[in-house]
């Protein structure tokens, strides 16, 4: 027998009567949803059932794990929600680090999850899990249907709840029962939410206050984060920092809201940003921040941050205003709004050129460095490499760690949505399934997933996913034999006690790649690299390349935990 689907009738037309499980598919159609991130089980049945008489594109990834990083990349570099299905229980909790990972990167997820049937909620019956629970403090909202009729008002108030305001992951429970009811859906029902009105534009007294002390300022510094990604703001900054001439600094997350090469942009703050962007941070006089959330690594300790700034903070989710820093002029607002009101309203240039000179000698004095007198495949070599066969121009998704690090300071990125990483978790196992999301969403385009030999392993069976759907994605690992940057800090703070870091036994990943259908490479010099690169980056087919880089690097400059932005360490070779 044949083992491929079998084609059955359409299930899309709107029919008197449906079951929830068409009701949802038909919702997702009506929210124009192309590609679904899924893995079939029993309490979902029924919605794969409906699924298997739908056009709407699923892909099954090899663990739900994959399929939730894989809708984080699609949402990362589209702008539109990733959508993900898993059955109950386990399927379900395997999307816990997922779900955890968006709502702390703001990435627009609807997940929906199957649920044992109503009537045995709650008597731990075969794969039930309180995803109801678990979730709670891990998405932006979340709904259990208990009446089918409620279905499609309530994928129309997930979908609004995800994407709008400060975007973020929601979850929509659905008991068996309910997707098989039968019922005539009403899909004219308006959503209702008095409780959740999200402030777009800015006040403008505010805005003057703000223009005001831009014009008064002398050391002026922009600190622009991802939320001028999510706002899509990017033109926006530039027109008002090269209107009045002041210096910008990235969060790791809001990597490409700037050009990279720009002359007012000083590259990323925090814990391995440069000597320049930190001490702009640690010296400024007026501290604009927008879209961005003052982490901890950013920050460093915080009675050392920006003792002298006055702090104004552009948000469009007023919990994060004064939550690490206190804020002088808080503004919140959708980001590209409150730029466009800034750049419209009547204020004074501030003379900033003595403040510029100096930021521009502290980059001229204080450069990122790595070794130059070594014959040793260097991981930022990898990073530049990289740089050089895209030319710039490629999706770069990583995982955690240090080669995440050297991606942020080597691949100077410069458009918006290029960059996919977990930040604010820190997700090991992110990056590589986050690229076959990115590729879906762009298929022309080049994805590369910078891996760690460590991160890799943790989610590496989407080879399967890649070899299936013959996707390009270059997966490049960084491989340094060690969990990098848990040897870098055991290094550092626990005299070379390396427990538990080093990866002196490895699979053999070039033969892991072939066994899943795809070219893979080892190369072990940089010449070697420039072969395989070449001709890895001259086709459109999967290619995996297993690069021995050298074990023993670290990643400079760093501030150590508890020190200040001033206190940074490795600033020269
Ligand atoms: C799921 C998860 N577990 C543990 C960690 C802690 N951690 C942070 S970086 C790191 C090492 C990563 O090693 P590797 O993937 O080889 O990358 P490298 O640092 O060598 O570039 C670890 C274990 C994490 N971030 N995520």
């Amino acid at each position: 027998m044949s083992m491929r689907a079998k084609a059955k009738p359409e299930a899309e037309a709107v029919t008197a009567e449906m079951t929830g499980a068409e009701v949802l598919i038909h919702s997702l159609k009506k929210e124009n949803v192309e590609v679904l991130f899924g893995y079939p089980g029993g309490a979902v049945l029924p919605i794969y059932d409906a699924l298997y008489r739908s056009p709407i594109k699923h892909i099954l990834s090899k663990h739900e794990q994959g399929s939730i990083h894989a809708a984080e990349g699609y949402a990362r570099v589209s702008g539109k929600p990733g959508v993900v299905i898993a059955t109950s229980g386990p399927g379900a909790t395997n999307l816990v680090t997922g779900i955890t990972d968006a709502m702390m990167d703001s990435l627009p997820l609807v997940i929906f999850t199957g649920q044992v049937a109503s009537t045995v909620i709650g008597t731990d019956a075969f794969q039930e899990a309180d995803i109801m629970g678990i979730t709670a403090p891990i998405t932006k909202h979340n709904y259990q249907v208990r009446d089918v009729q409620d279905l499609p008002r309530i994928i129309k108030e997930a979908f609004h709840i995800a994407t709008t305001g400060r975007p973020g992951p929601v979850l929509v429970d659905i008991p068996k029962d309910v997707a098989n009811k039968t019922i005539s859906p009403d899909y004219d029902s308006t959503i209702h939410l008095p409780g959740y009105q999200p402030t777009f534009s800015p006040n403008i007294l505010q805005i003057k206050k703000l223009a005001d002390a831009v014009g008064q300022a002398k050391k002026p510094v922009i600190l622009a984060g991802a939320g001028i990604l999510h706002a899509n703001a990017g033109k926006e900054l530039l027109t008002f920092t090269e209107k009045h001439k002041i210096p910008v600094v990235n969060t790791l997350l809001g990597l490409g809201s700037y050009p990279g090469q720009h002359p007012l942009f000083l590259g990323m703050g925090g814990m391995h940003g440069t000597y320049t962007a930190n001490m702009a941070l640690y010296e400024c006089d007026l501290l604009i921040s927008i879209g961005a959330r003052f982490d901890d690594r950013l920050t460093g300790n915080l009675a050392h941050f920006a003792k002298n700034a006055v702090v104004a903070h552009i948000d469009v989710d007023p919990a994060e205003i004064g939550k690490n820093v206190p804020t002088q002029i808080p503004i919140v607002s959708d980001a590209r709004e409150a730029l466009r009101k800034l750049v419209d309203v009547d204020s004074e240039t501030p003379d900033t050129e003595d403040w510029r000179n100096q930021l521009t000698e502290n980059s001229k004095n204080y450069p990122l460095w790595k070794k130059t007198n070594t014959d040793e495949f260097l991981p930022q070599q990898v990073v530049e490499l990289v740089h050089e066969y895209t030319k710039g121009d490629a999706i770069i998704t990583t995982d955690v760690g240090q080669h995440q690090m050297w991606a942020a300071q080597y691949y100077a990125f410069t458009d918006a949505n290029r960059w996919v990483t977990s930040g604010g978790l820190g997700t090991m196992g992110f990056g590589f399934p986050a690229a076959v999301g990115a590729q879906l969403a762009f298929p022309d385009q080049t994805v590369v997933a910078l891996t760690g030999d460590g991160g890799f392993q943790m989610t590496l069976q989407e080879l399967s996913t890649l070899q299936e759907l013959n996707l390009p994605v270059k997966v490049v690992i960084m491989n340094n034999h060690t969990l990098g940057m848990v040897r870098q800090w055991q290094e550092a703070f626990y005299e070379e006690r390396y427990s538990h870091s080093l990866l002196p036994v490895q699979p053999d990943f070039v033969k892991l790649g072939e066994a899943y259908g795809i070219k893979s490479y080892k190369v072990e010099t940089q010449e070697e690299a420039r072969v395989v690169f070449e001709e890895a980056f001259s086709h459109r087919d999967p290619v995996l390349i297993d690069c021995r880089v050298s074990g023993k690097e670290n990643v400079y400059p760093m501030i150590a935990p508890g020190k200040g932005l001033h206190q940074m360490i490795g600033v020269k070779p």
